[in-house]
């Protein structure tokens, strides 16, 4: 199995020592952002891990290897090219055994985390049930994995352009915990409430912490989410991003977008239709994401 894994040299040693490392995925630096915004926000992610005393792991495949932390000149190639493959679960064995690059989602980032060994994990959005999932029946993996794969999840929710109270059943069903960082309204990504509650509200790191490793102390195997809203400052108004998104959904269905090109189109109409304010909205949460998250993984290593 090793074999399949690059651990960059600080990750790797950081790890042995029991430092505090977090996880970062690179779909949302080639599928979620435009560039160079994306590589821009990347690298000032990284930075603020850093300063908080923990070490980033930036996940991706290059030539098929799953690479733990990757350098400034990988994230810069992830950035920029045109021809790197979104990998979730189903499409990790072809990425790897073709010796492919790919960009990890959520759920393939959470697998590459818990086979190297790190616990908490830092990302904008979650992928959940899809509008008319009950219908279409697109459910993200990133679902199914956050059932079976034991890593934390920190996020700014999920957007509403998914259908919030059904992925919120759907992780119930999983035995996921959903957990409000300072909030007991689940946030949607570009505001700070949905309107549906979160399982239960924790206010520092301490107690965080604290709920991880009880929960898989206790052999409950998988995932948590970890929802974090964005900063006051940088929401984005209710009732405007619901009349936006309603018009992004209605555009990918009138295209006939499918399948795993149906985030990313979303997420592009988003920034078109908002004319880049939803791009700001987002980097500013990834980055907040980043800050807490880190903090959780310190108290993480110090626990274990
Ligand atoms: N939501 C975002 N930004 C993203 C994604 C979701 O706000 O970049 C990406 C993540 O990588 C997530 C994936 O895991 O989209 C979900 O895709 P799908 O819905 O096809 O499972
Ligand atoms: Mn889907």
């Amino acid at each position: 199995m090793k074999s399949y894994l690059e651990l960059h040299p600080e990750v790797e040693q950081a790890l042995q020592e029991g430092r505090p490392v977090v996880a970062l995925e690179s779909t949302i630096i080639s599928h979620g952002m435009p560039y160079p915004e994306n590589v821009q926000t990347a690298r000032e992610v990284e930075a603020i891990i850093r300063e908080q005393g923990a070490v980033p792991a930036t996940i991706g495949i290059m030539n098929g290897k799953i690479k733990i932390g990757l350098s400034d000149e990988e994230l810069e190639a992830f950035g920029s090219s045109k021809d790197v493959m979104k990998v979730s679960r189903r499409d990790l064995p072809y990425v790897v055994s073709q010796q492919k690059n790919g960009a990890t989602t959520v759920a393939a980032t959470m697998i590459g985390a818990q086979l190297a060994g790190i616990s908490v994990f830092v990302t904008g959005g979650l992928g959940g049930v899809h509008r008319e999932g009950e219908v279409t029946m697109d459910i993200s993996a990133d679902l199914t994995e956050l059932a079976q794969t034991s890593v934390a999840v920190v996020c700014a929710g999920a957007k509403s352009i998914l259908d919030i109270g059904r992925t919120l059943e759907y992780l119930e069903t999983q035995g996921v915990p959903v957990i409000g960082y300072r909030t007991d309204d689940f946030p949607a990504f570009y505001t700070r409430k949905s309107g549906y509650g979160v399982d239960c509200r924790l206010d520092s790191p301490e107690e965080t912490a604290a709920l991880l490793k009880a929960k898989w102390d206790l052999g409950l195997a998988g995932g948590l989410v970890i929802a974090n809203p964005v900063p006051e400052a940088d929401a984005l108004d209710e009732q405007e991003m619901e009349a936006n998104i309603e018009r992004a959904l209605s555009e990918a269905k009138q295209l006939g977008i499918k399948g795993k090109d149906v985030t990313p189109f979303l997420l592009g109409k988003m920034k078109e239709i908002t004319q880049g304010r939803s791009l700001v909205t987002n980097i500013a949460l990834v980055k907040h994401n980043a800050l807490v998250g880190a903090q959780i993984a310190k108290e993480y290593a110090r626990l274990k």
